[in-house]
């Protein structure tokens, strides 16, 4: 795997990032001697497959709304239901490359040293550019922030037009 050497230990809420002088998948540990199990990775992804593949084929085919499929932050006013979306999966992705001890791809601040990260993103790319072929009408639609963020406070209006960060 890609081997770096950067890092502040200020940065970084867990410390093995500092001390892991490359990007792991599935560590055996938190520790400075854990390796990459990538036998354990496999066998993840492989008992996950066919439930990402349904769940990716749900959201083509039972859903023509961007706003709801887009994103988990999107919530029905009243109801209860179980909701999908792209970045649901990708949350699910990410974690099951990273692991059960924080593997790279787990860890938002750390995940892109991953060069599976790449490969990761260019598919949800795909995915979306794939539901937008079959559903060229729907996009963004305006919506309240749900909870207050780093930029964002609760209750302001994100549109398409909203700066990302
Ligand atoms: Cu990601």
């Amino acid at each position: 795997l890609y081997v770096f050497h950067v890092f502040q230990l200020a940065n970084y809420r867990t410390p093995q990032y500092i001390y892991w002088p490359e990007t792991l998948r599935w560590p055996t540990s938190t520790q400075a001697d854990a390796q990459t199990q990538t036998d354990k990775l496999i066998a993840q992804m492989n008992s996950n497959q066919a439930q990402v593949k349904q769940r990716l084929y749900n959201l083509f085919t039972s859903n023509s709304n961007f706003t709801e499929i887009g994103t988990s932050a999107w919530i029905p006013d009243s109801g209860p239901g179980s909701y999908d979306s792209f970045e649901s999966i990708h949350d699910q992705i990410h974690g099951t490359i990273g692991g059960s001890n924080y593997g790279d791809m787990s860890v938002v601040p750390v995940s892109a040293f991953d060069p599976a990260f790449w490969l990761h993103h260019a598919m949800i790319d795909r995915s979306f550019a794939l539901w937008q072929a079959l559903y060229p009408d729907s996009y963004v639609e305006p919506m309240a922030q749900k909870q207050g963020a780093y930029w964002y406070n609760s209750g302001d209006n994100l549109d398409a037009e909203t700066r990302k960060l």
